[in-house]
């Protein structure tokens, strides 16, 4: 069998053998594919204060901003920052007239994702497949253009309140879409700062109520053809410890990824118990970030004030652990101090390390990764980081 690459997505400015690396990518043969995803093309957001979030997101995930639209260029209703970092594109949005139907978003659920923005060459196949499997089209296939050329979009429904735009940009060269003006960061980078601290859109998980993981599962198997990657959570976990089911499917080259969690009934109340309860329902719940330099990456983003779960020194002091590990990039004492969970598995390991939630309520929070050949998620950590978890769902009054 003959193994012809997808193409890469169009904002990709990390070339693919950096991306295999971050993101663990391999051969797919995308001609029989269904429904071909090239890339996230965006992570899109509402914000409760979108002028100050895309600030955040400059100031402590050293984005740079790139694109704007809103009230000075045109589009009155709403304020809406785009922001990169690498192939890592995330959309900030905030409505400006109190009755923006964005701002009905916001009061439902808070400051959260609203669109995982998919990157497709073929808008109107993916559409139809889609609705042949049964998906609701939220938006049918249109078209807009500006100087910069034209962009084919559709959108489809997922779980909650979730959307997946399907972007066709291949005639398009401006800056995000039709409607937005080039913008730059005012924000200076501080001195000695890696010039990116990550490069790319790893994964993105879905929270779903209790009994719906393998209905999305199979939804993403039907509508996107979306095949399951080996790492999963299953009843024995569940019961033990982590108070979740998981599951991930990705596409055809695991340029997507898309872990799904329902919450296990267990002794303690499940932490995606908390987040249905929070964010109103189902909803994304991390959003894990590559990076080549995750140490650099950590010191970085707690400078700038950004909180991350705790791991007792006893994770690091077990035997067990260091034996399973073998020799990683960074010494071990390094891991210790700044936090940071390593896993191996057969393919290789991986570093990881998980934010607090980031907002207000407890929902939205990050992971951030830094992958040597294993194409898992930290199975090996998910009874310290899950503790973790605990400790701070007991410290909020919701365990
Ligand atoms: O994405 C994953 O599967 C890992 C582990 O609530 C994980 O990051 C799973 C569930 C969860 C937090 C982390
Ligand atoms: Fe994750």
């Amino acid at each position: 069998m003959t193994h012809t690459l997808d193409p890469q997505g169009a904002l990709d400015d990390v070339s693919y053998d950096q991306l295999r690396q971050l993101v663990g990518l391999v051969d797919h043969d995308a001609s029989a594919d269904p429904f071909p995803v090239k890339a996230m093309d965006a992570v899109v957001f509402i914000s409760g204060n979108a002028t100050q979030t895309a600030w955040f997101y400059q100031v402590a995930f050293g984005m740079q901003l790139v694109a704007y639209s809103g009230p000075e260029t045109g589009h009155p209703e709403r304020k809406s920052f785009v922001l990169k970092s690498g192939s890592a594109r995330f959309v900030i949005n905030g409505g400006v007239k109190p009755d923006s139907p964005l701002l009905d978003h916001h009061r439902r659920h808070g400051d959260g994702v609203t669109d995982l923005a998919l990157e497709v060459a073929d808008v109107d196949k993916c559409v139809e497949h889609a609705r042949a499997q049964g998906a609701t089209v939220l938006e049918e296939p249109y078209e807009i253009s500006d100087e910069h050329g034209t962009v084919r979009i559709a959108s489809i429904a997922t779980y909650g309140e979730t959307r997946h735009s399907l972007i066709d940009r291949s005639r398009y060269t401006g800056p995000y879409l039709p409607g937005y003006v080039a913008r730059e960061s005012t924000v200076k980078r501080p001195e000695g700062a890696p010039k990116r601290l990550f490069q790319a859109v790893d994964h993105c998980v879905g929270n779903v109520e209790l009994g719906k993981m393998d209905y999305w599962v199979d939804w993403y198997h039907r509508v996107m053809g979306f095949v399951n990657m080996a790492e999963f959570v299953g009843d024995d976990i569940a019961t033990e410890y982590s108070a979740l089911m998981s599951k991930v499917v990705s596409n055809g080259n695991h340029r997507v990824k898309f872990p799904l969690n329902e919450p296990a009934i267990a002794k303690k109340k499940s932490q995606i118990d908390e987040y249905l309860e929070f964010y109103g329902g189902a909803g994304c719940q991390h959003i894990a970030l590559a990076t080549n330099d995750i140490v650099n990456t950590v010191i970085a983003m707690r400078a700038a004030g950004v909180e991350f779960l705790d791991t007792p020194d006893s994770y690091y002091d077990d035997p067990e652990l260091r034996a399973r590990i073998g020799k990683v990039r960074v010494p071990i004492e390094t891991l210790k101090e700044h936090r940071i969970l390593v896993d191996r598995d057969e393919d290789g390991y991986l570093l990881q390390i998980f934010t607090k939630p980031i907002g207000d309520r407890p929902t939205v929070f990050y992971e951030l990764i830094e992958r040597h050949g294993s194409l898992g998620f930290g199975k090996g950590n998910f009874k310290a980081l899950f503790e973790a978890i605990e400790r701070e769902q007991e410290r909020r009054g919701n365990l």
